[in-house]
């Protein structure tokens, strides 16, 4: 009988759906337990080949610690709310959900055939209502804490889906993550989860999480949470009711404060012009205008040419009541902060080249190692236009003094350093209740409305005089209406406030109101889900507190590091709140992640424009789920990007067959002893079996492939060359092959196993345990001295006893010759490496 893949899986595939070998059952299993998670699929058509890359992996990760004796959960689901199903749908006039599961029902069967080894029993689709009713349970939760809350406020606005995006969904060029349009900012009221609350936690946990995630997706959430330590200053305005505070990292400048800039699309920039003259009045809102047009990453450009108006008020210093000049300017961002500085040009880069170019003053309070010479190292204009500068200052040279130094010019500061400077005037600041210590972060609350269609209804109810009204939760979920009717175009507004029976609703006071029509990001369905494959199909409850404590954390997290932050985020902050509710007993979700690389084509990303799309459906027929598994795991190590065009699913399928073959050869019994075999053979198979573990578990999947490939040949070797198919080594190592193929290439394992004789599946097989005496080295070399010199060198046992080594020694011919007729006066043995004769005469 010839290797046939086709065979083979059409007959195991049968098998696996008869008897389901992989769904999970914790009662009264004893096996320690393992949470094997892939980052589920969103259904945008067939998988492909990232896919099969990920998933290859996660499933080795999974058979791996079955083979290790672990009880493994390794459940899948689909992630199937969101835009692309439902621009698709209004593409062809359909409706989302035929679109989305039609989808889901080709990637399933994909998923079959490619065999991971997933608990069907728990598949789950974020679209359907018995899910996304815990997406509203959980908002609900987050409503009743004060952790969700609806605020005004600018916001991302996508012009060609016509939604909201979150800042984390606008790429660093400005534009949208998905349509690839240039965002721009809107004025909204949106729904946000107050992610901010738990900066200080998502940033301060990462540190248990280093060694065991990427440390660049932990870098990149410490960036993205972006921690500043400083203090609060509040600056009285003249004629302004209330102060102005402004965040600084750097307290200790204060002195050195000449002027104060406001963003100008706050509302304070908004209210200061509007208390100041019409002149200024009108120059703001022709600003303003100017600046609504450029993108956020344009104002953040630090090269950018510096622009802003004055806005004619005054800002007063706490700490020596200097009168500073209020001005507008776009570098200044309205979402960070206070969205006003106090600028300090002598040593802030960004606030010196806004006053070497509106000419405002610049006073250097730090002296960074004598740059500064003179008594009076302030700059004004007056002293600018008569040219009356003192030697090396930063106007002159244009360049900040950023650096630490001693303060100067900054009354009872001076002297100090910088950090005791910050302290000293931070108390100063508190005592006169002028300011305070505070941080700062880059991280924004999370904005979670969104104006389409194809997502979790948000479960609140608005009255006529714009009171909320949660839906009670025994009145979840608040279903989705059917999308015929609705026109679903993007134009701003979600489609579900059309829906005019689903929209109105009475309050149980007899007064009418309204359903929030916005519908949900789908990062809050992917933030929690990890959670419901541990009671799917639990009505009654999100899922289990008794289940999380039993599984969860997900002990290994595989998947894309495009989501290193945004849904790594959400889900570690979701974890929390529910932690500090009550019901989870751990505030991380995933202990381990892996992040596979990418397959390429010729160097590139595949593309259908660029022509080098490989289909992974194509692939599958032609080569088999095993081979194009094991091509994965061949292919190098997880992390690093595969390229198609270098791979040879080919050499994979060939490389199975003879495997496979041999598994027909043996002639011996499964009770055969093994003791008797040919040792070389079971030498290299013992050593497998003792590396093969920590390779493993440090995902090093090509060498195992490797060294499988190298084990095969051997045995092939054995057969062919003298001890032949019946030696019991032969049958010791093709079991073991068969064994550690399992997690690569599930088909041909299986069909091997049975092959071999055995009843059982050999995914639940066990990898064995080396034998250590045939891990030791078969021999090595001892040196024998004469007076000093070697005379001889002789293989021994690495358990030669000192008598024998020392006998060995003297009965060697080269030794005895080299001694000639001298006396021997002593001799040293150190077994098993040395001999040391010494003589005289
Ligand atoms: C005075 C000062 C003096 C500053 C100095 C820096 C150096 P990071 O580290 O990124 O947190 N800042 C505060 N709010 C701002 C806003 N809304 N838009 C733009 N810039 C803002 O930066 C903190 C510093 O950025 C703050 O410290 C403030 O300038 C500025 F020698 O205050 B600093």
């Amino acid at each position: 009988m010839e290797y046939d893949f086709d065979r083979i899986q059409q007959k195991w595939l049968a098998r696996w759906e008869q008897t389901k070998p992989f769904q999970v059952d914790d009662d009264g299993n004893a096996k320690p337990r393992k949470y094997i998670l892939d980052m589920f699929p969103y259904p945008s058509g067939d998988l492909h080949m990232g896919h099969a890359e990920a998933f290859a992996y996660g499933d080795i990760v999974a058979r791996y610690w079955r083979q290790q004796g672990f009880n493994v959960l390794h459940p899948i689901g689909w992630d199937s709310f969101g835009l692309p199903a439902e621009n698709a749908a209004i593409k062809r006039g359909t409706d989302p959900r035929e679109w989305t599961y039609a989808n889901i029902a080709q990637q399933k069967a994909s998923f079959k055939l490619y065999g991971n080894s997933f608990d069907w029993s728990r598949e789950l689709h974020t679209s359907d209502p018995e899910y996304y009713k815990w997406n509203q349970w959980l908002f609900l939760k987050l409503y009743e804490k004060g952790l969700a809350y609806r605020k005004d406020s600018w916001v991302n606005w996508d012009p060609v889906d016509q939604t909201v995006l979150a800042n984390e969904q606008v790429l660093a060029d400005g534009t949208s993550e998905r349509s690839g349009a240039v965002v721009v900012k809107k004025k909204l009221t949106q729904w946000y989860f107050k992610i901010t609350d738990y900066a200080d936690r998502l940033l301060d946990d990462l540190n248990q999480l280093e060694g065991s995630w990427p440390a660049k997706v932990i870098a990149m959430q410490r960036n993205w949470i972006g921690r500043s330590i400083g203090a609060d200053v509040d600056f009285v305005i003249e004629g302004h009711p209330t102060p102005v505070t402004v965040f600084t990292t750097r307290p200790d400048t204060l002195f050195g404060a000449t002027f104060m800039v406001v963003a100008p699309d706050s509302e304070l920039a908004a209210e200061l012009a509007a208390g100041s003259t019409p002149e200024v009045q009108e120059a703001f809102a022709a600003y303003l205008e100017q600046v609504q047009k450029s993108t956020e990453v344009e104002r953040q450009d630090a090269g950018r040419e510096k622009t802003g108006v004055p806005l004619g008020r005054w800002a007063i210093n706490p700490v020596n009541g200097e009168r500073m000049p209020v001005w507008t300017a776009d570098y200044v961002l309205a979402d960070y902060g206070h969205g006003a500085v106090m600028a300090v040009p002598a040593h802030d880069q960004r606030d010196l080249d806004f006053a070497i170019r509106f000419g405002l003053p610049v006073r250097v309070v730090v002296d960074t190692n004598a740059p500064v010479t003179g008594a009076i190292p302030v700059i004004t204009p007056e002293m600018l236009e008569a040219g009356d500068l003192p030697a090396q200052n930063p106007f002159e040279t244009g360049v900040a003094l950023s650096g630490a130094g001693r303060m100067i010019n900054s009354g009872p500061l001076d002297g100090l350093s910088k950090q005791n400077a910050i302290q000293r005037v931070i108390e100063l600041l508190e005592s006169a209740g002028t300011g305070r210590a505070a941080k700062t972060y880059r991280l924004r609350d999370w904005l979670i409305s969104r104006q389409r269609y194809w997502g979790t209804p948000i479960p609140i109810l608005h009255a006529e005089d714009g009171s909320l009204h949660p839906v009670p939760e025994s009145e979840l979920p608040v279903r989705l209406p059917a999308s015929a009717g609705l026109d679903l175009k993007p134009k701003g507004k979600s489609p579900l406030g059309a829906a005019s029976d689903w929209v109105n609703v009475t309050l149980p006071d007899g007064r009418s109101a309204t359903r929030d029509p916005d519908t949900m990001d789908t990062f809050v369905d992917s933030s929690w889900y990890f959670l419901r494959f541990l009671d799917p199909n639990d009505d009654t409850r999100a899922f289990d507190p008794k289940n999380a404590d039993k599984w969860a954390p997900v002990d290994q997290y595989v998947g894309g590091v495009e989501h290193a932050i945004l849904h790594l985020l959400y889900a570690r902050f979701i974890t929390k709140v529910l932690f500090d509710l009550g019901y989870l007993n751990f505030t991380e979700p995933f202990s381990a992640v892996l992040n596979q690389g990418m397959v390429l084509m010729d160097g590139s990303k595949m593309s259908k424009s660029k022509g080098n799309l490989v289909e992974f459906a194509s692939e599958l027929s032609a080569h088999g789920a095993d081979a194009l598994r094991l091509t994965m795991a061949f292919a190098g190590p997880p992390e690093d990007d595969i390229d198609w065009a270098d791979v040879s699913p080919t050499g994979s399928a060939k490389f199975l067959a003879r495997a496979w073959r041999i598994s027909g050869e043996v002639t011996s019994s499964p009770e055969v002893e093994w003791k008797g075999g040919d040792l070389a053979l079971r030498r290299q198979t013992h050593r497998l079996l003792a590396d093969a573990p920590g390779l493993l578990e440090a995902f090093k999947f090509n060498v195992v492939v490797a060294r499988l490939m190298e084990l095969v040949n051997a045995i092939r070797k054995t057969i062919d060359a003298g001890p032949g198919a019946g030696d019991p080594a032969v049958r010791e190592s093709i079991e073991a092959v068969t064994v550690l193929l399992s997690l690569f290439s599930p088909y041909t394992a299986e069909d091997m196993w049975e092959r071999l004789g055995y009843e059982g599946s050999v995914a639940f097989a066990g990898l064995r345990k080396p034998d250590p005496t045939l891990l030791v080295e078969e021999s090595i070399t001892a040196i024998v001295q004469v007076d000093g010199k070697v005379r001889d060198r002789l293989e021994v046992s690495p358990t030669i006893h000192a008598d024998e080594l020392e006998r060995l020694a003297r009965a060697s011919e080269a030794v005895a010759r080299s001694i000639g007729d001298r006396e021997i006066v002593n001799v040293i043995v150190r077994a098993p490496r040395v001999v040391n004769i010494a003589t005289k005469g």
